[in-house]
């Protein structure tokens, strides 16, 4: 059942290349912007399968332990940014301060590698990034995002993304033709429906302890059978919603177990992607592009999804067991 069709873009087509895909974008400072980001993930993608998941004897500013790889992944796509020239301000999760990056127009948030602690089990994990107009990285939204986009390094590397100016969300493939330059990025499909159907990833499960809203709605999911997906990695769980074209992802919060996915470098970039593919999103009231962010370290509880699951995730669980 087709819940919404947006206006498809002719002009989109599988095979494209980046920059023919970048070249529809009026905006040259943005095409700009995520063919450096396009290019930092590459090398994230080859530094995952390469760099040590040691533990780093440091943890970041928000008490979380630093691997090896987050901090190289951080640094790759940092020195892609500035070397674009229109970047003013950045932030990542590993440096949640707003840095100046030298260039003019855009302040861009990343997550350079989320889910790095299941690395060592070879799980997939991924890079976030949102791309806001602008000089600050608070006092804004999800709604104001000019474009955003998760690189999922898994048996493959790919990225999905969304760029304001081009309707939907895009999958691209980095293949490899061993020509030596480490491969070309190629769209192979692109989203613009989020279907109903039974797939669903639950996150955070231990809120269903004192979350009797969340224990109801996995019930739920287990009595009408529907195919449960899981990995722990937000990046792959959320990213199966758009390749499979249906499905949910909720990551609730509850007293003993409070959100802990970040509006800026998760949420909301994530959010535009689903949205943008015609999927919703909610922090259980409203869409998760309508999280104010006033500070990094704001984080909220989530659900991705269809119309109709988000909506049953906002009926069961809303924001009524939130601490
Ligand atoms: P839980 C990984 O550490 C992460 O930040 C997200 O990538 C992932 O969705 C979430 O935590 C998993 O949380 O509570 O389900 O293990």
């Amino acid at each position: 059942r087709i819940v919404s069709m947006p206006k498809i873009d002719d002009r989109v087509v599988e095979g494209m290349r980046l920059h023919e895909f970048l070249a529809l974008e009026e905006d040259k400072e943005l095409a700009k912007a995520i063919e450096a980001l396009f290019m930092a993930c590459k090398v994230v993608g080859y530094e995952v399968r390469t760099a040590s998941c040691n533990k780093e004897e440091c943890v970041n500013a928000f008490g979380d332990q630093q691997l090896a790889v987050d901090l190289l992944a951080d640094r790759t796509i940092e020195a892609a940014l500035r070397a674009s020239r229109v970047v003013a301000i950045g932030s990542s999760e590993e440096q949640p301060i707003e840095k100046d990056l030298g260039g003019s127009t855009f302040a861009v948030a990343w997550d350079p590698l989320d889910g790095s602690s299941i690395v060592d089990t070879n799980f997939s994990v991924g890079t976030i990034f949102g791309v806001w107009r602008g000089k600050r990285l608070t006092g804004i939204t999800g709604r104001e995002l000019e474009a955003a986009g998760m690189a999922v390094y898994g048996p493959r590397t790919s990225i999905s993304v969304s760029v304001r100016g081009i309707p939907g969300t895009h999958e691209f493939l980095l293949v490899d033709n061993f020509s030596g330059n480490h491969g070309m990025w190629v769209l192979v499909q692109s989203f613009y429906t989020i279907n109903e159907g039974k797939l669903f990833a639950p996150g955070n499960l231990k809120a269903t302890q004192d979350n009797p809203g969340y224990a109801k709605l996995v019930q739920y999911w287990m009595e009408n059978k529907y195919q449960l997906r899981y990995t722990g990695g937000m990046v792959p769980d959320c990213n199966q919603i758009l390749i499979k074209g249906k499905g949910v992802f909720a990551n609730p919060a509850s007293p003993s177990a409070p959100a802990k996915l970040r509006v800026l470098y998760e949420v909301a970039p994530v959010a535009f992607l689903i949205e943008r593919a015609g999927g919703a999103s909610s922090d259980g009231e409203r869409s998760a592009l309508d999280i104010p962010i006033p500070g990094t370290d704001v984080r909220s509880q989530v659900c991705y999804g269809s119309k109709g699951e988000v909506a049953r995730f906002n009926e069961f669980v809303g924001k009524r067991y939130m601490k």
